[in-house]
């Protein structure tokens, strides 16, 4: 078997005790190159002191050697905070009106993405198969290519695609779609995602489906692929149902009393909808009033990208929205929502999101959300609770037992609160077997073992 090389933005390195930082992407490719034996090589997530960014430091453990790089200041700003996540992150997810391009970001992502293949160069052997992830890294291909190397190399895009007319107004949008067509296969989360892919091919004259997955474009022939990424399902299941005894569990437990509780759970983005998600459960407290007193809405926000301005500006929004709500609709003895913005072990937040009768979960436009799936896999079988999910996550595509909401329907999202805190034990135990069942045919593992054998 040949040799599995994996490079992403960042590496999910194990520390000293040997625990990798858990999630499942990182147990599910660390898996992969446990099996095969293999090569992980990304940024360390440290900025260097001087304008160099000093040596490729590897480490092996086990059959994997992780390979790790310092960025400079000025590649950090330009190509993680810059031209990533201020245009492709906002343009993938259709939010046109939040990119913000620059010449100098856009020329610093292609210069680090240059860098990335000089530093994998040296440690590359010629039946290697590559896999590169997500968007900070579309360009790694083509860069290899025109270094000489012939390998199979895949490309699998977490985000989504948008439509053309989104693509389109990004000035360096025909660069983007060649630097794709350098690789053998290019996978995305859903059908809808490869779709728009191709609609941009084919509205700027640059490619066209042929059958079996492959696409032609002007100098290659290369396959699209639709993999929806999984969870470690049955390792989830059994964190939630081990959780029970947990101190922090058993304390939240304690503290909501008899109440619901309700459970946002996301990285703070702009694309996870939490601002129209709070509007939503004040609407819902105010428009169903037997409600008054009987609910708790946990939203577990940990901060990311505080230096990106609309980053750092939703911060402030969030707080201020969610202690404006708890002062106008709380009570004395009762705090409607619980904002909180810290990281939670996955070990509770499985026994937090057991605790839940209702999963929250109303990103405007997402690639997957794993948290829609997380809730399902954390549930109990006997009184499992009800996923209001929005028709806009990848996940909607296969949570066939989820409420599904449109993330922008204030309204809409308050009534789905309501059918799912009314709905009796069948109708929640048949939802949930649904998702349940399409989550333990479809995990992480099953995701990474299908791209891998349509790469080779
Ligand atoms: P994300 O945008 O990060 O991922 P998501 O898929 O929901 O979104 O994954 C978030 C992960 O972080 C989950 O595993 C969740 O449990 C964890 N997490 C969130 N808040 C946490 C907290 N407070 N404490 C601990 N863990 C927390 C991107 C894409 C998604 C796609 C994934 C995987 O945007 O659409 O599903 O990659 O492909």
């Amino acid at each position: 078997m040949s040799r599995l090389v994996v490079v992403s933005n960042r590496v999910p390195i194990p520390d000293k005790t040997g625990a990798a930082p858990a999630g499942g992407l990182a147990v599910a490719l660390e898996a992969a190159l446990q099996e095969r034996g293999g090569l992980w090589l990304g940024w360390s997530g440290q900025t260097s002191e001087t304008d160099e960014p000093g040596p490729l430091r590897t480490e092996t453990l086990g059959p994997i050697t992780y390979a790790l790089t310092d960025l400079t200041r000025t590649d950090v700003d330009e190509y993680y905070f810059g031209f990533a996540n201020r245009v492709l992150w906002p343009i993938c997810h259709y939010r046109l009106d939040l990119a913000e391009y620059a010449r100098r970001e856009m020329a610093g992502y292609f210069r680090v993405n240059r860098f990335f293949a000089e530093r994998l160069a040296p440690l590359l052997q010629p039946d290697d198969v590559i896999w590169i992830h997500d968007y900070h890294l579309i360009p790694l291909a083509g860069e290899l290519r025109r270094m000489g190397f012939k390998n199979r190399i895949g490309f699998f895009l977490h985000i989504p695609w948008p439509p053309a007319d989104i693509l389109l107004a990004m000035p360096v949008h025909e660069e983007i779609m060649r630097s794709l067509s350098q690789y053998d296969l290019v996978g995305f989360q859903t059908d809808h995602d490869l779709e728009n892919f191709l609609g941009c091919l084919k509205r700027e004259g640059m490619g066209q489906a042929l059958d079996e997955g492959r696409i032609q474009t002007e100098d290659r022939i290369f396959r699209g692929g639709v993999y929806s990424i999984g969870i470690e399902t049955s390792a989830f299941a059994e964190f939630a149902e081990k959780a029970a005894g947990n101190p922090t569990v058993r304390r939240t437990k304690r503290s909501i009393e008899d109440r619901k509780l309700i459970i946002g759970v996301d990285r703070l983005d702009y694309s996870k909808g939490l601002t129209q998600r709070i509007d939503a459960f004040e609407r819902f407290v105010v428009g169903y009033p037997a409600y008054h007193g009987k609910v708790t809405f946990l939203q577990i926000t940990p901060k990311s990208r505080s230096e990106v301005p609309e980053y750092e500006a939703m911060q402030r929004a969030l707080a201020e929205q969610a202690g404006r709500v708890n002062g106008s609709i709380g009570a004395v003895d009762w705090v409607p929502i619980r904002y909180i913005n810290r990281s939670i072990a996955r070990p509770v937040l499985a026994g937090l999101y057991r605790l839940a009768r209702v999963g929250l979960v109303t990103p405007l436009r997402d690639g997957m959300n794993l948290v829609a799936k997380e809730y399902i896999a954390a549930q109990d079988p006997e009184d499992p609770g009800v996923l209001v999910l929005s028709r806009f996550a990848g996940a909607a595509r296969s949570m066939k037992g989820a409420l599904l909401v449109n993330p922008y329907d204030v309204e809409g999202i308050a009534h789905a609160l309501s059918r799912a805190l009314a709905m009796p034990l069948d109708e929640r135990k048949d939802r949930w077997r649904v998702s349940m069942d399409d989550l333990l045919a479809n995990d992480v593992t099953r995701w990474c073992d299908d791209f891998l054998r349509d790469l080779g």
